[in-house]
Order: C-alpha cells, then structure tokens, then sequence
C-alpha cells in the first residue's frame, strides 16, 4: 500500500522520548542508535528526512524524584534535559532537533490538540474514583499508588503494569491501592476527569491497524486492543507539574482547572512540536512540518495523508504508539504513522540491567573507556535482530570488534587500499568488473531491503558481507602475485577492491557513520559520506589517495579485563547482588525501575542454560543470536498428518505431501525424497510451519514447511497422540 523508500514526501523518523529522570545506560541507547542509524538508511537512499526527539518532562516519578532530592520538577528535569542533549552526540546520534516537552512549543501544541479534540467533540468529563491518600489529604495519580493488576494479577505500579502484562492502567483500576507516600492503604475519591473517547476512533483504527507497517511485534500486539472493547482514555491528572488542561473559555496559552493533562498526552505530541522546531530553524522550504504531520486527504476520506511518519520505540510502549497515538493525531486531524519499529530489551552480560545496583554500564562509562562510539553502535545493532533481545557485554564487545570489525572489515580496507596505495598512488586507471559491480549492486539491494522492512540489523550487516567478499576475492585472486606477471589484471583485481572500499564506505555509514567519514577521507573523498546518496557506492574513487590507516584497533584482553573489574567493583559497592528495594529504586530515562531495558529474565523467565566448556566435536555450535519470546509467538507450529506423499517429477529431491491440518488440508513440497520411503509416510505425524509464506517449487505451491533434523532430514514426530492441528508452544 505504501511506497517503498524514497517517497517524494517528506519523513520523519522519532525515538521514544526519553524521561528527564535519571542517567542514561548504554541499554537505553539502543533505540536512539537505531532510529538514527535507520534515518541515516532513508537518507542515504535519497529521502527527505527529520531524525527527531526530545526529553520528557512531566509525570509522577519525575515529581516524586524531584521532591525527594527538594528541588521542583523543572529545575530537576531541565538537568537531565541538558545532559542527554550533551549524551547523544557522543555516541553519534546526531538529532536534527532534540527539545522537551515543558517548552513553549510543545506547551502551545499541546494545547491545540486538546482544543481540537473537544471541538471536534471527542473529549468528555466524567467523575472517577481516584486513589488518595487519607493521611497527607492528597491524590494519588499514576506511580503515587501500587497495587495488584486486575489483569494479570501482577504487582503493578500507577498506570502500567510492567512487571506483568504490560497494559497501560487507568485511574482507579489498580487493586488493593497502597499509597507509595505513606504506604498506607490507599482510599478512593470521586473527582472529575476529561477523557478522550477512543470509542469514536475505534473503526479508523481497525483500519490503521491494517495499514500499519514496521516491526512484527508492533503490527500484531495492538489487535488485541483494537479489536476488543475500547477504553476511553482519561487524559487529566490531579498535580501540579505537566501542562495544565486547557479550560473551556480560557484564552490560548492560558491553562484551567486544577487539572495537567496526562504526560502520555503531551509526550507524543513533543513528536510533531520537536519536527516543527526543526522546520522553522532551516525554513518550510527546505523541510515543511506540516506537509508531513498534518492531513492533508479529503475531508471525508478515511485514510489521513502526509508525510512518512516513522517511530523507533522500545517494545513496552507499543499500545501507547499504536493506538492511543493514532487515535489523538486523527481526532485532531493530523496524519497517522506509516510504521512502528519496536526492539527488544538490552541484557548486561545476560542478566538485566538493575540501576539500584548499580550494575549498569553507563553512556559516561562508555565515553570514558575511550571505545569509539561506533563500536557500541555495530555492537547494539547487528548483535540481534531488532525485535529480539540483545546482550551487551565488554567481552561481547570484544570479540565482535576484533571478528568483525577488525578481522573481516578493517582487514579487507587496509590490505585494499594499501595495496593501491604503493602500486598506483590511487585507483588503478581501469573500470569496475562486472563481477563486482553485481556484488556491490546486490549489497545495495539487501540494504533497500532492510529498510523496506525495517531491520535495522541488515543495515550493518551489508557493509561486512561486503567486506567478507572483497577478502574471499582478494584470496582467490593474490594480486600480489600477479603485478609481474599479468600487471593488467592486478590492476583490475585492485580496481575492484578499492571501488568495493568506497561502497562499503557508503553502506557502513548509518552504523559506523564516525568510521565510515574516516574512510571516505582515506579514500580522497571530498565532503562527508553522510551527504551522498547509495549511488556513490558505484562511482569512481579519486584516482589519488594517501597511505590509509587501519580504520579499527583490536580490543585487548587487559582493556576487557579492567572494564569488568571497574563493573564488578560498582556492584559490590553497591550492596553486592541485592535485590531492588521493595519501591523500586526510579531507574533511568524511561523512569521505571529497570524498565525498559531491565527486564528480570526473558518472559520466560529462563537463565543461561549453555553449558560452559562441553566440547561436542561434529555440532554446530548453538548460535548466539537469540530471539525474543514475542518473535518465537509468530511462528505457527502445528501437528499434521501426512495423508499422501509422493514425487515430483523431474525434481530430484522435492516430494509433494498433503497434509491434515486440523482446519484444513494443506500442499506441502519438501525436500525428502531420497531420504524417506515415501509409500511409508500416510498416517505419520509430523511437525509444520503453518505460517510461512506459501512459495513454489518445482511449479509447485508449497503451502507451509516441515521440521526435519539433520542431513538425513530425521523427521518431527509427536511422542502422544496428539491431534492434527494442535499447536506447538
Ligand atoms: N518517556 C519513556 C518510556 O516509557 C517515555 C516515552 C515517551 S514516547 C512519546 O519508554
Ligand atoms: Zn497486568
């Protein structure tokens, strides 16, 4: 429906704000690498785009924190506002506007927003039982109150029950309320509060929902929600710090009542207020926030247009960008995102982060440690896919920089260029092979590729497959050799090779994008990489260039070895391997304790299992790589029985097997023909992938996959009896 990158409108690409709360860790930096690494894709590929975000300011941990340490909430968040504005440009993250969201512009947007809601009559007032506390006469809004989740039966915090099913709570939802002032048992009292109907919207949303692109977790989790019966959304606050709510008959600018509205509302909102501060420093001709925010369809169309709005997200915040964020932007008139990238939770050294501990590695420890930013970047990005976990470790650090970086990539570029260096001051005068003009082509395509499916991993990978490439063609070719000998095609082989640097120059730059400068340099470059377009990676090099340098240095096993220690050492004086207080100790910017990114276990609750040191000669060793809970749901495994099988004229291997399903029959074409008797197998259960992607083989279609293990394809078979159709979980 959408089309793909570059689309002659403007985009625009934000990363969840993060909460002036606390320090930043290198696992809450994991969505701010990837949405920057990700717009630098965009642009690279020739897209307008805006790379935006901002510190959010309001909410109760916040005011709590603030009271705690006597200062007020501005003063206290304005602290961290600046800090991170300094953070994020050393790890390269390069916004091209960070605001908050207590300024002007987001005050004033805000405000219209709301008014646009009640005018469009999507706003209502109603008196809820809220939490209070009895003795200090106060209510109790958000993290003030903890109590039992009526969803899950979790222990829950205010509005979201982050340990367990991960909703968002309303007021007065919350059971068995404690106050976290006094601890006291927390009372109920009526109070009037303004909500927004989300009733209205359902119907666009199921809409939207269909439209949505992005990450898997982000498409599927919201149908739920949105297909279920709707909650409205109560958008008011009893507190002081937030933006007021904008009273009936109070003049613009002016605030109202008792009431600030609910920091989920003006959080977003800092979106379009941070793009719109972006336009107005470079001019709307240069880059015009309304053409992308605002709706610009038909009166009566369903379906808003504008621009390309993309989120980058942790994936605990998926029902907050997928639906009560649409739902605000269309009863407002604007335009509705094109996608939501949601990634996982960052693990230290396989355990979760806990900032009360301590055992956390901070954005200052890793400016301090000395480590090039764009190593944490290759690191956070390529060491998972993007919806799954990732585990940050010093010694995983290490050994990707070292295999990768330094073994696979920096080889390939100081060997090329070095090469050309000292044999043709430059680039030897000859064109490209065709052989690796349709390598650097096909490397340009996985790229595009990546980013019309939002995997930012793919992004990183392109440039080492690349590089893997040119080390396996340097080999086989030994130019070294040949220079005596048959000078023309030395020349050629080292052509290729420094037309291969400058691509990877061009395809590293979103991930690397410090390194990936330096090697354009190294190349004779003019400017910056990050001003040319993917086509450069196919253009000459300079005929001239200098001796290069080794773009990436080794990490030494000492280096590790302090930097552990120095954590150890935190740790341990931090009350050693404590758990958190009862409370919960306020974590980092995203204001929870340890969440997003601090997850105790997986959802599984599982530890490492591996088994250090078992030596098991002839297997494959267990891949690093894990998935995600969330990603193993979407496969759809099943029980089936084979009801024919037989084979494939003219294929060699391929047999075509109909298989009962439970539901249904279904065409299978798998390759097991010379490893099976196929007469034996009716009547045998096996196990399928119900929901992969129907292909064709041989002409034929194949409707789902079975498992198999090994060479001999061993196939999956149930050990009781169950059902065709039972699903495996
Ligand atoms: N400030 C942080 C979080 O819940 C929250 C994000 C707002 S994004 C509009 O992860
Ligand atoms: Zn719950």
């Amino acid at each position: 429906m959408h089309e793909e990158f570059p689309t002659d409108s403007p985009a625009v690409v934000t990363c969840g704000l993060p909460y002036a709360n606390g320090d930043l860790h290198v696992g809450h930096l994991r969505t701010y690498v990837s949405g920057d690494a990700y717009s630098r894709a965009l642009e690279r590929l020739g897209q307008s785009v805006a790379f935006v975000c901002g510190s959010d300011m309001h909410g109760t941990p916040i005011a709590v924190n603030a009271a705690e340490e006597g200062v007020d909430p501005e003063t206290f968040a304005l602290e961290y506002h600046e800090q991170y504005e300094e953070t994020f440009p050393k790890f390269n993250v390069e916004f091209d506007n960070y605001g908050h969201t207590h300024d002007a512009t987001n005050t004033e947007m805000t405000r219209s927003f709301v008014r646009s809601w009640i005018d469009n009559d999507h706003v209502f007032e109603k008196e809820i039982e809220v939490a209070w506390d009895a003795e200090t006469d106060q209510p109790l809004p958000d993290r003030f109150v903890e109590g039992t989740c009526p969803y899950c039966g979790e222990t829950a915090r205010g509005d979201e029950c982050d340990d367990g099913c991960q909703r968002h709570l309303e007021p007065g939802e919350i059971e068995a309320p404690v106050s976290t002032i006094t601890g006291n048992p927390a009372e109920y009292r009526t109070r009037p509060h303004k909500f927004l109907r989300l009733s209205d919207l359902q119907e666009y949303l199921q809409g939207f929902i269909d439209r949505l692109e992005g990450t898997d977790n982000a498409k599927n989790q919201p149908r739920e929600w949105i297909e279920g019966e709707l909650q409205d959304l109560c958008i008011t606050r009893d507190m002081d710090w937030g933006i007021d709510y904008p009273s009936e008959g109070a003049a613009a600018g002016e605030g109202g009542d008792d009431l600030v509205l609910y920091v989920w509302v003006d959080a977003p909102i800092e979106y379009v207020s941070s793009t719109k501060q972006y336009s107005e420093r470079v001019g709307s001709d240069e880059y015009d926030w309304e053409a992308v925010w605002k709706d610009h369809s038909d009166p009566d169309s369903e379906v808003p247009e504008g621009g390309e709005i993309l989120h980058v997200i942790g994936h605990d915040i998926i029902q907050h960008h997928t639906v009560f964020w649409p739902a605000m932007l269309r009863g407002a008139g604007f335009n509705e995102p094109r996608a939501v990238m949601a990634c996982g939770f960052v693990n230290l050294d396989g355990e979760a982060f806990s900032t009360s501990r301590n055992r956390a590695v901070w954005a200052d420890d890793y400016v301090e440690s000395g480590l090039d930013p764009d190593l944490y970047r290759y690191h956070i990005v390529t060491g998972s896919e993007f919806t799954a976990d990732v585990d940050f470790s010093w010694d995983g650090l290490q050994e990707r920089v070292n295999n990768e970086l330094v073994g696979t990539l920096g080889n390939f570029l100081y060997r090329s260029l070095l090469f050309a260096e000292r044999n043709y001051d430059g680039t030897p005068e000859t064109g490209t092979s065709e052989t690796v003009e349709g390598e650097i082509e096909a490397a340009i395509e996985a790229f595009q590729e990546a980013v019309d499916a939002y995997r930012v991993r793919g992004l990183g990978r392109a440039p080492v497959e690349l590089a893997k490439f040119g080390n396996e063609y340097i080999q086989r070719h030994e130019p070294w050799k040949l220079t005596d000998d048959d000078p023309e095609k030395a020349a050629q082989v080292i052509r290729d090779c420094v037309q291969l640097s400058k691509a990877i120059a061009v395809l590293m730059e979103p991930v690397l994008p410090g390194k990936a400068d330096a090697l354009w340099t190294q190349l004779g470059e003019p400017g910056s990489v990050g001003d040319v377009g993917l086509e450069a990676a196919l253009s000459s090099p300079p005929d001239e260039f200098g001796e290069p340098e080794e773009l990436f240095e080794k990490i030494e096993d000492d280096r590790v070895d302090e930097l552990n220690r120095q954590l150890a050492e935190r740790v341990e004086a931090a009350g050693g391997d404590g758990e958190d207080g009862p409370n919960g100790e306020t974590d980092g910017p995203n204001g929870e304790t340890d969440g997003p990114n601090g997850e105790t276990d997986g959802p599984n609750g599982e530890t490492d299992g591996s088994k250090d040191g078992a030596d098991v000669p002839d297997i494959e060793p267990i891949t690093d790589d894990r998935v995600g809970f969330e990603e193993f749901k979407h496969l759809d495994l099943r029980v089936a029985e084979v009801l024919s099988a037989e084979s494939i004229e003219g294929a060699d291997k391929l047999a075509k097997l109909e298989v009962d399903v439970g539901v249904e029959t279904r065409q299978i074409v798998a390759g097991i023909k010379q490893l099976h008797d196929l007469e034996s197998l009716p009547g045998t259960r096996i196990v399928i992938v119900a929901n992969l992607e129907k292909s064709e083989l041989f002409g034929v279609e194949s409707n789902g996959m079975l498992l198999a293990a090994g060479e001999e394809a061993d196939l999956l078979t149930t050990h009781g009896d169950s059902a065709p159709g039972t699903k495996i979980q």
